[in-house]
């Protein structure tokens, strides 16, 4: 497989600073090498260039919008380039506002070239709170509500495409923290979500088999994985911890599972924040899962 890693160097969306060092923390715990030693072709593509973080109060609802569009846009295009070029794109966050442009480029792409496409969404948080709903005015909790076309006109239409998605394709994994108004919306707009009482409940292998259920061979799956989506005792850091996310077995066994599918075409790898990490830990456990969502396992498979 071709695989490109786009940097995306910027905590413009988020309520903690140091998201912004993520891409290099990744590549200094080996991201490149682990995939080229499970036999993929790897190029970094370095990091894009954006608008510095004005650290400044949210404007009607929002936190640095005209900023969070800036660095989308160039989301969207490098993502959309590397696609069209037949390669698998890895985006390395920056804060989850990037999820709106590299996934409003894969629906793009998914559109040209007909295929079906369906959002993993691997979380602490549902992000999908809108303007009105938001505690914080923080973009990067808003992009799924974006993309189903529920945000600010510059934001939404990024893909060029109202709405990018329909919230029929996501399903939401390992979410345990959703602001009041933002329930409310998830329920109304019927999101799937697999939470935290539903893992614990059914079981990590249950909930990915029915997130994966339905999918053929002309899916193009996207995983876009918040590093918060794990208990905060494994992965300190990040600018967002909730206790009582997905253990490392269980974050393991996640990602095999996407693996088996064949399926997976597109990766966002969001949050990481070295500012809050201890000796880069959270990037080495990164590293390790993506090895697992690249095919590595302890024996060869039946
Ligand atoms: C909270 C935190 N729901 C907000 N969101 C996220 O500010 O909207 N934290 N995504 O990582
Ligand atoms: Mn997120
Ligand atoms: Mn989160
Ligand atoms: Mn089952």
């Amino acid at each position: 497989r071709s695989i490109s890693l786009i940097g995306a160097p910027t905590d413009i969306g988020a309520g903690a600073r140091g998201a912004s060092m993520g891409p290099e923390a990744m590549r200094v715990a080996g991201i490149g090498e682990a995939l080229r030693a499970r036999g993929c072709e790897v190029q970094d593509r370095g990091n894009l260039a954006g608008p510095s973080n004005p650290w400044q109060p949210p404007v009607d609802g929002y936190r640095h919008l005209a900023e969070v569009v800036a660095w989308n846009q160039a989301v969207h295009e490098a993502v959309y380039t590397e696609l069209r070029d037949g390669r698998l794109p890895i985006l390395l966050g920056g804060d989850h506002c990037l999820g709106l442009g590299s996934i409003s480029a894969v629906a793009r792409h998914c559109r040209e070239a007909g295929k079906k496409l369906r959002i993993l969404w691997l979380d602490a948080h549902a992000d999908f709170n809108t303007s009105e709903l938001t505690p914080s005015g923080n973009i990067h909790g808003m992009p799924v509500a974006c993309l189903c076309g529920f945000g600010p006109k510059e934001l939404v239409e990024i893909g060029g495409q109202v709405p990018a998605i329909n919230p029929k394709w996501i399903r939401q994994i390992g979410i345990r923290s959703v602001d009041e108004g933002e329930k409310r919306f998830v329920h109304e707009q019927d999101l799937e979500v697999f939470d935290m009482r539903y893992i614990d409940e059914m079981g990590m292998r249950h909930a990915m088999e029915l997130a994966l259920a339905t999918l053929d061979a002309n899916t193009h799956l996207h995983v876009s994985f918040d590093v918060d989506f794990l208990d905060p005792d494994i992965a300190p850091g990040v600018g967002t911890t909730i206790p009582g996310g997905p253990t490392y077995r269980e974050a393991q066994l996640c990602m095999e599972m996407i693996a088996d599918t064949g399926r997976m075409a597109s990766l966002d790898v969001m949050e990481l924040n070295p500012a809050l990490d201890v000796r880069n830990k959270t990037a080495l456990l990164a590293v390790d899962l993506i090895e697992s969502l690249f095919g590595k396992s302890t024996l060869m498979r039946k």
